[in-house]
């Protein structure tokens, strides 16, 4: 196997952006296929556990307390509720069970309360991953010995653009973040979000910061954005859907081991520009009908969806992947 690079500059990156469509598609396919079994595809279900209300500006959330949105807030959700709902997710396949906070970084108090709820969404046999904002290095340590599997946090741009979309925080902050969870030994999650007005090359820019990272992101959530009247950028252009094709196909061809996941933003697109996705490398979805706040395509569609396609879903066990310069992904070896 190839060795898996770390040292891409931005350049080479936006020379793959460049390439004809098809060129770009057959290489990020090629790359899949080596890697992966491409007809399975990793399958999440996502819980709000704690709604709206936060002190960050970010210029694309519903959850920001800066904007004027529909949103109704909710206090941190008790935990046989979040429980209920890990079982209807695992009672309708979803592998892996990821809670989200409107956090800016979540208190020592409200982080045993999410341990709790780690605790027994394992017990259920899901993977469990959490999104609760900054950590501290002792609180990623925490929640790792909770049993914590994956952690998502968002470089969302690039460094470049990033100012632009939040200004509560800086770059550095997510970095750091990141390197608490990976040095506690949880799985990273990370990615950003398309169609917030960046150019090519932040796009590109976004991409190298994390393919540059000691470790590949286990997981890498690539999210197109849904505009939320009230925030900032309700009303952006919206992106051509062959260049979120293309950014798939480029997060592929950069971490060839990491689950890239096809993530918010899909009731925005049809089903040809997700099979597309589909082509391109993305081998992850969020499945149910909501995502944290906003709607999320209908089950028994993607359920079609998958059938015409030849789809499967992975099983949990099989999800974690490569030791990041290593091994043959299991389901990958099976085939
Ligand atoms: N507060 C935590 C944080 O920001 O890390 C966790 C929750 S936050 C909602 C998780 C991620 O959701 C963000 O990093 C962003 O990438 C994504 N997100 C939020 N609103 C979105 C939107 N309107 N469209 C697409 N993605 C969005
Ligand atoms: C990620 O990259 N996308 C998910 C998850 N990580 C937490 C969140 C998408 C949120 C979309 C807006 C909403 O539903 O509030
Ligand atoms: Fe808060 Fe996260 Fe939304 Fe930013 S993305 S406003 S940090 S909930």
């Amino acid at each position: 196997m190839a060795e898996l690079r770390h040292d891409w500059t931005i350049d080479e990156i936006e020379a793959l952006f460049a390439l004809p469509f098809n060129d770009l598609i057959f290489r990020a396919h090629g790359i899949h296929r080596a890697h992966f079994d491409p007809n399975a595809v990793q399958v999440s279900t996502l819980l709000s556990i704690k709604t709206g209300a936060c002190p960050e500006d970010c210029a694309y959330c519903p959850q920001s307390a800066k904007y004027e949105t529909e949103l109704e807030k909710e206090r941190l959700l008790p935990l046989d509720e979040v429980l209920e709902a890990a079982r209807r997710a695992k009672d309708n396949g979803a592998s892996r069970f990821c809670m989200g906070a409107a956090w800016r970084n979540p208190t020592d108090k409200n982080l045993e309360k999410v341990v709790a709820m780690i605790e027994g969404v394992k017990s259920l046999g899901m993977e469990t991953c959490v999104t609760l904002g900054m950590l501290e290095d002792r609180q990623a340590k925490r929640l790792k010995d909770a049993g914590l599997d994956y952690y998502n946090h968002n470089l969302d741009t690039s460094p470049e653009f990033y100012g632009n979309i939040i200004t509560t925080r800086d770059y550095q902050d997510r970095l750091d973040t990141l390197e608490h969870v990976r040095d506690a030994g949880i799985h990273v999650c990370s990615g950003g979000i398309l169609g917030m007005g960046e150019s090519v090359r932040d796009r590109a820019s976004m991409l190298r910061q994390l393919a540059n990272l000691p470790q590949h992101p286990e997981s890498v959530p690539i999210n197109n954005l849904v505009q939320i009247e009230g925030t900032p950028l309700a009303g952006a252009d919206k992106l051509d859907p062959f260049d979120f094709v293309r950014t798939i196909a480029v997060a592929r061809i950069l971490m060839p081991t990491s689950f890239v996941r096809l993530s918010a933003g899909r009731t925005d697109m049809n089903d040809e520009m997700q099979a597309l996705c589909f082509l391109a490398g993305a081998n992850s979805i969020f499945y149910g009908e909501k995502l944290l706040t906003t709607d999320n395509p209908e089950a028994e569609h993607d359920r079609r969806l998958f059938e015409r396609l030849g789809l499967h879903w992975l099983e949990p066990q099989t999800c974690h992947q490569h030791d990041d310069e290593g091994d043959v992904p299991a389901q990958a070896a099976a085939h």
